[in-house]
């Protein structure tokens, strides 16, 4: 598997000091001092990392130099990729998109834009869509936090997490569901460690006994796809035992009603026949949880990636809603994934909102918007998701793909039917640092420079925008996205494509967000970021029309597929500490390489027992999409349920249902496993 050994020499800028970039890895958002010199990492000592770094963060710089990256431009003609010029190849793709726009409409182009790169260069994809006619904007939000987005949206009026990393140390309880930051977000870990030194219980909700673990309090193990039964019982405690917030429910809240006839049923005796967790235990989280006075409820994938993600996720907030953890008093952490997943999101880059999360119909913020950009007026139906637009490439609806930095071919549910629709494209455009899986399709494939060798700012998981420097000069023709979008841009004949810097993209996104109108691009490079829109969200009243946060009731959703006698297995996917979603950035990093361990499949040592496989054996995972081999991992996890790192080959097998907010549901199907004579 290892890819890239050799390596390329530090195109270094003259007689340079160290350097602040933002790492380029998980939404934490830690930010590292580079030495132009030497490429060396070290931690920046200041907010958010606070001198830590995982093994991630410290190895970032080293993808940047692999000997696989792309180096010009690149054109197929039949089977074979070809050198091209950049002004060539810019020139064919923009009258291609125009061609099949005058053919087919602006809808039948579609553009992927990346959480990997920056504010300015999501800004500029958006705007460039928008402008060309269409919505079909989105990023891997979609696979990710969007249920968490539709579900904040609905329940306190902004998509986001509501409070600094900071805070988690002062509250007296966090609340991980469905969550491993252990090995996702190893930093905040030390932000938990410190708040239990100052007294914080700690409780972790997840399938199987995960790394997080190893110091909660509690550690509860509940059935994949069952998480509604377990909060909605936790719920009929708190109600039954009279131990919410009263006073907030009744100031702040709307819907308590509702709710407390719904959990009525969901007694902890049910749940625990549902779940597995016992009903003693189901009480005693609940009266901890209440009686904390304040406290943070962290989710992640275990929680989102299901049919029922919105109803998830707006389970969990109603339960930090009825105690009134939220805004001195605790928080909502949906902790983003992508080092600029929040950015991108908030720059506008999903198909069904405008930057800041505004809907596309709110015509006083469209009409602002279109007033920028010089043009009367921007389309106003809702764009396809990520997740859609395969089966409108096979319909023959999309017609032409520009992808920027994602990679589908492996990272989407079901991939095989992504792959057969790739191929089917009359045009697919791929901006990587990398020959991505997804870029091997490409009728043009385009080199991006990396994020140490450009400058841009980037958001985090708690909305702080942060610069990133430029360390070292481009490699090879690659570059930076801004630029390659700017020209883009303009080739299209699109109003207001002459950047020279990237600071006058900053400066015009600046100018959309009334908090930041009155902020320079100067001040956000010296300190330790801007918040947007502020610190602290929901302080004295939420942002819904009135001013209430909505308590919604939610029933338990069964996942789309189930277990039976041919597919006996719930197959989930997770991740691992030195392995990056796709692969494509750390396995080219030769000190994450020694770290890695194998990819296995985690086990129940009886069910192994059960079929005669060993620690160590290969066996085959088949699902009803397709089947994969990999060695196999006999741990902590309980019976019934395996669970394959996603990493690489994961989505040959996963269930491309999709929740409310457009995102599959990678974290459930129906498996079968059986032992293999030879790997
Ligand atoms: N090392 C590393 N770090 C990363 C990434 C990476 O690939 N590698 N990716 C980044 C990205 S893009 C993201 S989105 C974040 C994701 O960060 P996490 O959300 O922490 O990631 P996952 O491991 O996918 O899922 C979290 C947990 O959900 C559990 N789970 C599965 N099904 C269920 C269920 O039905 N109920 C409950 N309660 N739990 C369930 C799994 O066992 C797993 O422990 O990580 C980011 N950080
Ligand atoms: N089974 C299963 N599947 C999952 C998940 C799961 O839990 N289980 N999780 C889902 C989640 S949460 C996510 S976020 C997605 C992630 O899905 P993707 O975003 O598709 O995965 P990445 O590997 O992060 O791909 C990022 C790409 O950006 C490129 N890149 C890096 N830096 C730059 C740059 O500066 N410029 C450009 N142009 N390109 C750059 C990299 O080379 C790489 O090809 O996967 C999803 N898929
Ligand atoms: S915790 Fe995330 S942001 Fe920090 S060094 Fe590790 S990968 Fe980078
Ligand atoms: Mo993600």
């Amino acid at each position: 598997m290892p890819k890239g050994f050799f390596y390329f020499a530090i195109n270094v800028l003259s007689g340079d000091h160290v350097k602040t970039v933002v790492c380029p890895y998980c939404g934490f958002g830690c930010r590292l001092l580079v030495d132009p010199k030497t490429m060396k990492v070290k931690p920046h000592r200041g907010e958010p990392n606070r001198g830590k770094l995982c093994p991630k963060g410290l190895h970032a710089t080293e993808f940047v130099l692999s000997g696989d990256r792309l180096r010009r431009p690149l054109k197929r003609t039949g089977d074979y990729l070809k050198p091209v010029s950049w002004g060539r190849a810019i020139e064919e793709i923009a009258s291609r998109l125009l061609e099949i726009r005058e053919l087919y409409g602006p809808d039948a182009v579609a553009f992927l834009a990346s959480s990997k790169v920056s504010n300015e260069e999501n800004y500029l994809l958006q705007k460039i869509a928008r402008l060309f006619g269409t919505n079909n904007i989105d990023n891997c939000a979609r696979l990710c936090h969007e249920a968490s987005v539709h579900a904040l949206k609905m329940a306190v009026g902004t998509g986001a997490q509501t409070n600094p990393y900071e805070d988690l140390e002062r509250f007296g309880v966090i609340l991980i569901w469905g969550y491993n930051p252990a090995e996702t977000h190893p930093v905040v870990m030390d932000y938990i460690r410190r708040a239990k030194r100052n007294g914080a219980r700690i409780i972790v909700v997840d399938v199987r006994k995960t790394t997080s673990m190893a110091f909660a309090d509690y550690g509860l193990i509940t059935r994949p796809g069952t998480d509604i039964v377990l909060a909605n019982a936790l719920m009929h405690v708190i109600i039954h035992e009279e131990l919410y917030n009263e006073e907030f429910v009744k100031a702040r809240t709307t819907g308590f009603s509702e709710i407390k006839m719904a959990v009525r049923k969901y007694t902890p005796e049910y749940a625990e026949k549902v779940t597995g967790i016992p009903a003693d235990t189901i009480k005693e989280v609940a009266r901890e949880f209440a009686s904390a006075g304040s406290g943070a409820v962290m989710w992640g994938m275990g929680l989102t990636q299901h049919v029922s993600g919105v109803e998830n996720v707006l389970a969990v907030i109603d339960l930090a809603l009825l105690l009134g953890y939220i805004g001195k008093r605790g928080g909502l952490y949906p902790m983003r994934g992508q080092n600029n997943v929040q950015g991108a999101a908030y720059m506008g880059a999903l198909s069904e909102f405008l930057p800041g999360y505004v809907l596309l119909t709110d015509d006083r913020f469209r009409k602002r918007v279109a007033s920028l950009w010089e043009v009367d007026d921007l389309p106003t139906e809702r764009g396809l998701y990520l997740t859609e637009l395969w089966d409108a490439i096979e319909s023959g609806d999309v017609r032409a793909l520009y992808i920027v930095g994602e990679n589908p071919a492996v990272s989407e549910a079901n991939f095989t039917r992504v792959r057969k629709a790739l191929k089917k494209l009359d045009l697919l455009v791929v901006q990587d640092v990398f020959m991505s899986r997804t870029a091997k399709y490409a009728h043009y494939v385009l080199p991006a420079s990396a994020f140490c060798e450009k400058d841009g700012s980037y958001m985090n998981s708690e909305r702080r925008i942060q610069w990133s420097h430029m360390v070292c000069r481009p490699m090879g023709d690659s570059k930076p996205d801004w630029e390659i979008l700017t020209m883009l841009g303009k080739a299209l004949g699109l109003p207001g494509f002459d950047y020279s810097s990237v600071e006058e993209i900053t400066a015009e996104y600046f100018r959309l967000f009334p908090e930041l109108e009155d902020r320079s691009v100067e001040e956000l490079k010296q300190g330790d970021g801007i918040f947007l829109p502020k610190k602290r969200l929901h302080t004295w009243e939420f942002a819904t029309e009135d001013g209430r946060a909505r308590l919604i009731a939610v029933e338990q959703i069964s996942p789309w597929e189930k277990p039976d006698q041919e597919y006996p297995f719930i197959l989930t996917t997770i991740r691992l500490i030195s392995h990056y979603n796709t692969g494509e950035m750390t396995l080219r990093s030769p000190s994450l390489l020694k770290l890695m361990g194998e990819s296995r499949v985690l086990i129940n040592p009886d069910d192994a027992r059960m079929l005669e496989i060993r620690d160590g054996d290969w066996v085959e995972i088949e699902t009803r999409r397709g089947k994969i081999r990999m060695r196999a991992k006999l741990g902590n996890i309980q019976r019934g349920v395996v669970a394959v790192p996603f990493h690489f080959k994961a989505n040959r097998l996963t269930s491309d249902a999709l929740n409310k907010a457009g995102t599959p549901e990678f974290k459930f199907s129906a498996a079968k496993v059986r032992k293999l004579e030879r790997g």
